[in-house]
């Protein structure tokens, strides 16, 4: 059990392309449970490498419900391989802009290719919550974060708050 820092915006890992993975190895798998305790002790429901400054194509979720069985996804070099063209409006957050929300469209739907924690080669398809979260996951790892997807002046608005918030943490410190 590893509970690792996450990162918080603005930060050059955030921005920048993450590399691929050449196999899903024994390290990696640690990378990914790591990652999964950090996302659980948020909590958040998703969470991409660069978020705890690793710079690979690694993403994590579970998108279920508290009163369900946990359902966490281990996923390496993710692709969306088909996505819809109906959108979905989401109220987005992300653990990297901590008490930030803005309303994303995205496709509703979306196929997905993946290696897994085996590293063996799946796919899903993915709608609701699930197919939001991993399009904003895999967006981190091509350095895009969902403040992105939003008006220049939201953004601005958003990284003013979050500058603000910053400094009220490190002043309480
Ligand atoms: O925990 C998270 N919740 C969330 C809510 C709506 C849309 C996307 C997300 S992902 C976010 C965790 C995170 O920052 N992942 O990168
Ligand atoms: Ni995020």
């Amino acid at each position: 059990m590893a509970v690792l820092p996450i990162l918080v915006a603005p930060n050059p890992v955030l921005k920048k392309k993450a590399e691929p993975v050449e196999k899903v190895d024994a390290e990696i798998v640690q990378l990914m449970n790591d990652m999964l305790d950090t996302m659980y002790d948020a909590p958040g429901i998703g969470l991409a490498a660069p978020q705890v400054g690793v710079s690979k194509r690694i993403l994590v979720m579970d998108v279920s419900r508290d009163d369900e069985e946990a359902k966490p996804l281990r996923m390496a070099n993710p692709e969306v391989i088909w996505e819809s063209e109906e959108l979905m409006t989401y109220e987005e957050g992300c653990l990297s802009f901590p008490e930030q929300y803005a309303e994303v469209d995205r496709p509703a739907q979306v196929k997905v290719r993946f290696l897994d924690e085996n590293n063996e080669t799946r796919e899903i398809e993915a709608d609701g919550l699930l197919a939001t979260c991993v399009q904003h996951e895999i967006d981190h790892l091509d350095g895009v974060v969902f403040v992105d997807h939003i008006s220049t002046v939201k953004r601005g608005m958003i990284m003013r708050k979050l500058k603000k918030l910053q400094k009220l943490k490190a002043a309480a410190e």
